[in-house]
């Protein structure tokens, strides 16, 4: 018989229901859920290689131990145990610091690891606590924690009723949605231009999403700053501009006019790329428009430049009145508010308390930026990291520069991963504890409503009850607390045993409960609670966003100029007026719907079809160089080289070529069968851990210099990447969606 299970796929940030058909304890089908009221039966590819992850053979099970390069099975006790051990003897010789931790991307689309595992990492108590959020979005929680006053309080562009939408440096149609949870997002932007409202696309590349927008232009990569500040600039200028109610939350919008007043459209246009009068073009649609949202995401971030181009797209939707505003960038209320309960606990986010030891980055909420995680470990001396604890994170493929990660880690004396596949960064671990996956679990997209387009709730019960041999992360993480803490003096013990028993009395589900009760929809007859929601499987719409300030704001007040961003200008500035020699080219990424960062390689259904780790180049970059299509190049920057066949289009911008990351499958030691078959090469053995935004540390994936060269025949030959070669010099029509 077959029984039919709804829950949120949890794969990307956009939550799509699913329908998962189970017969005999397997998956039969995975569909979208027709009658799940925000995704309303979307779904991508992803969401049915669910099913592979589940069934996957190389996926582990249980914990294993590695004695050189040989993995043994151990026990969860055994294991937990030298877990405990390892760090605990670890910590008494060097200190607490001498432990990193790294903390990866499918944290937050876990439940369990959000929490518990969260909870565990942070216990470690170690300055040199790194994650992904600076490889990606920690440009915008710095300028939300500078200018709203809370690191989480980061507005949502209302796409369903905005009537112009300028978006630099996304691709929602393939990456579908970031900061932005939209299940469907092509309907969405389909919608908006139904209604007579416009998409203006801003990438060096024509997305997707470029190609279905009412104008596209190519930005030179890493001077979305520059394009943002003569868009304000204007609006000054030419007295547009028109805060509204937001008037009298702000502080600094004298300083604000004086500081772009050097940006004029004339002095920005070379170096962007965007003509003068374009850009004084969508700056007055965009004040006209109504209702019209900024929105920028991870191609604004990972740049040299990223904290300012953050700052600079939320100043232009305060200065035109369109925060907090229907069709604008909104506040979420989400079911369990995470900014309030933060809020109340005294946590609003930090920055530059610290700063990492050998190159001097700052800290940012107790992380440092992962570009240090190499150096901090290859680095002799007081404070060198000597062991590490990875969770659901694979730096060696998303790192720059992780080739010398790769390098380093075999250095440690110690490392452990919570992680289910045995991967270019964990088969360095000395241990793996591997936890349940999605289908094993509940879930609750805690982080992700925070994020919604519209405020939604869904909790999903699990498909699968766990094996006895698997533990939950939660499990994992209060597991290893309790035996960390009972190596502990007995006064301390005591608080923390207190703690752990009632997070194991709750778990996951009884906090999500807690947080549901105290949370905005709690209260009252029909209030939401986690017995509620099990028994609404499609998950309940409680309604548009509202506007939410001066109330969800610190103080009330917004700083349109704060110090630590506008201080950044002067090196804008300088940039401007001295900006670098042409010559190399300048690389950028790229994502594929059937790709989700380096991790789901090993679905067979999701890799099939044409390789996808090529390099797309401009016809006449590729000209000048001898390349054609299916040609082998050799892509070389300051960190080293790798080859791959290249893709000739007129999509990318002149200057410009664009590589794919979490490729690279092909390192001795891991155990990923299929994405073995199809290897490709890692971007980040080329991208530069010295290239970030010096303001927050995070990394700089965008107009990384690099030469390409054509490989010459015998080379090409010799070359493991060959088998990756296209067969036909056409483009990848997988590229397309
Ligand atoms: N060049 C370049 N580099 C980039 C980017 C780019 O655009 N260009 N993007 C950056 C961005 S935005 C991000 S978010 C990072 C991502 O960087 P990471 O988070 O470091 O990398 P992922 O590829 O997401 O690796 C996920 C890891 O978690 C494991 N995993 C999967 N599911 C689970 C689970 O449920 N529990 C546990 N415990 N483990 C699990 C996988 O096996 C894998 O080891 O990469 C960044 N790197
Ligand atoms: N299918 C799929 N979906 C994903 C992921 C995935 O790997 N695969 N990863 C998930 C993750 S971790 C994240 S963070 C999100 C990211 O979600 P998005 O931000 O939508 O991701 P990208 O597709 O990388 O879009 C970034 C765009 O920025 C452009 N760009 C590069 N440099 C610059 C620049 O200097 N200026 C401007 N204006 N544009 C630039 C690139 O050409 C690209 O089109 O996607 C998530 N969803
Ligand atoms: S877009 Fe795809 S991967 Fe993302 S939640 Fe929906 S089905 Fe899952
Ligand atoms: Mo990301």
């Amino acid at each position: 018989m077959v029984t039919t299970h709804y829950r949120s796929c949890n794969l990307c940030e956009a939550t799509c229901g699913i329908a998962v058909d189970v017969e005999d304890d397997r998956v039969v089908s995975i569909r979208g859920d027709e009658d799940d009221p925000f995704s309303r039966g979307y779904i991508c590819p992803k969401a049915a290689a669910l099913k592979d992850v589940h069934e996957d053979p190389d996926r582990l099970r249980e914990p294993v131990e590695r004695r050189g390069s040989t993995w043994h099975s151990l026990s969860w006790n055994e294991a937990l145990d030298k877990v405990a051990e390892g760090i605990f003897d670890l910590r008494r010789r060097h200190g607490k610091d001498a432990l990193g931790a790294y903390i990866g991307n499918p944290t937050i689309h876990s439940l369990g690891a959000m929490t518990f595992g969260l909870a565990f990492m942070r216990s470690l108590g170690t300055r040199n606590e790194y994650s992904a959020t600076s490889a990606d979005q920690l440009p915008h929680m710095l300028s939300s924690l500078a200018m709203f006053g809370h690191q989480l309080l980061l507005p949502v562009p209302d796409v369903d009723r905005t009537s112009y939408m300028l978006m630099l440096g996304a691709n929602p149609l393939v990456s579908n949605g970031s900061l932005m949870t939209a299940p469907g997002i092509k309907s969405r932007l389909e919608a908006l231009r139904r209604r007579g409202g416009k998409l203006v696309v801003i990438d060096p590349r024509r997305t997707q999403t470029a190609a279905m927008a009412d104008r596209h232009h190519f930005i030179r990569p890493g001077t979305d700053a520059l394009f943002v500040a003569a868009l304000l600039h204007t609006i000054f200028a030419e007295g547009l501009a028109a805060p509204d109610r937001l008037e009298d939350m702000v502080d600094g919008a004298d300083t604000l006019r004086d500081l772009v007043a050097a940006y004029s459209p004339d002095r920005v246009a070379a170096p962007t790329g965007i003509a003068a009068d374009d850009i004084r073009a969508i700056a007055r649609e965009f004040s006209a428009a109504g209702a019209a949202v900024c929105y920028g995401r991870v191609g604004v971030c990972t740049q040299e430049f990223g904290g300012l181009a953050a700052w600079l797209i939320n100043a232009l939707n305060i200065v035109t009145g369109n925060l907090d505003r229907p069709g604008g960038a909104m506040f979420t209320k989400p079911a369990v508010d995470l900014v309030r309960t933060a809020s109340a606990a005294g946590f609003r986010g930090s920055f530059d308390r610290y700063r990492s030891r050998v190159r001097g980055l700052p800290e940012f909420s107790g992380e440092l930026p992962v570009a240090a995680l190499a150096e901090e470990i290859d680095t002799p001396g007081q404070g060198q990291i000597r062991g590490l604890v990875t969770l659901a994170g694979n730096p060696v493929l998303s790192a720059p520069n992780g080739a010398r990660l790769g390098r380093a880690l075999p250095g440690l004396d110690f490392m452990v991963s919570i992680d289910p596949y045995i991967n270019e960064t964990t088969r360095h671990a000395h241990v793996i504890l591997p936890p349940t996956t999605a289908l094993e679990r509940d879930h609750f997209d805690m982080a992700l409503y925070l994020l919604s387009v519209r405020n939604v709730a869904k909790y999903s019960p699990p498909v699968f009850p766990r094996g006895p041999g698997q533990r939950h992360e939660w499990e994992i993480g209060l597991e290893l607390m309790a035996r960390l803490e009972r190596k502990r003096s007995p006064v301390r013990r005591l608080g923390g045993r207190a703690l752990r028993a009632a997070g194991a009395r709750l778990g996951p589900r009884g906090l999500v409960d807690f947080g549901l009760k105290a949370g905005p929809y709690g209260i009252g007859r029909g209030g939401l609670s986690v017995k509620r929601l099990l028994a609404e499987p499609h998950g309940v719409d409680l309604g548009p966003l509202e506007p939410r300030l001066p109330g969800a704001l610190r103080a009330g007040r917004i700083a349109l100029a704060p110090p630590v961003l506008a201080g950044d200008l002067a090196r804008l500035r300088r940039r401007l007026d001295d900006p670098p020699s042409a010559g190399a080219l300048q690389l950028i990424g790229r994502r594929h719907l059937r790709s989700n960062n380096s991790w789901m390689h090993n679905s067979r259904r999701l890799v099939k079809g044409k390789p996808r780790c090529t390099l797309v180049i401009s016809p006449a970059d590729a000209d000048e160089r001898g390349l054609r299509s299916g040609d082998i190049a050799d892509i070389a920057s300051r960190t080293g080289a790798i080859r791959v066949p290249v893709e000739v289009s007129g999509e990318i911008m002149t200057g410009v070529v664009s590589l794919p990351h979490g490729w690279g499958h092909d390192r001795e030691g891991s155990r990923l069968s299929v994405a073995a078959e199809v290897p490709g090469a890692s971007v980040n053995d080329i991208t530069d851990e010295n290239l970030i935004d010096a303001l927050s540390g995070t990394a700089g994936f965008s107009g990384v210099p690099v030469t390409v060269t054509k490989t010459e025949a015998a080379a090409s030959a010799a070359s493991k990447s060959d088998t990756s070669a296209p067969t036909s010099a056409e483009p990848d029509p997988a590229n397309q969606v």
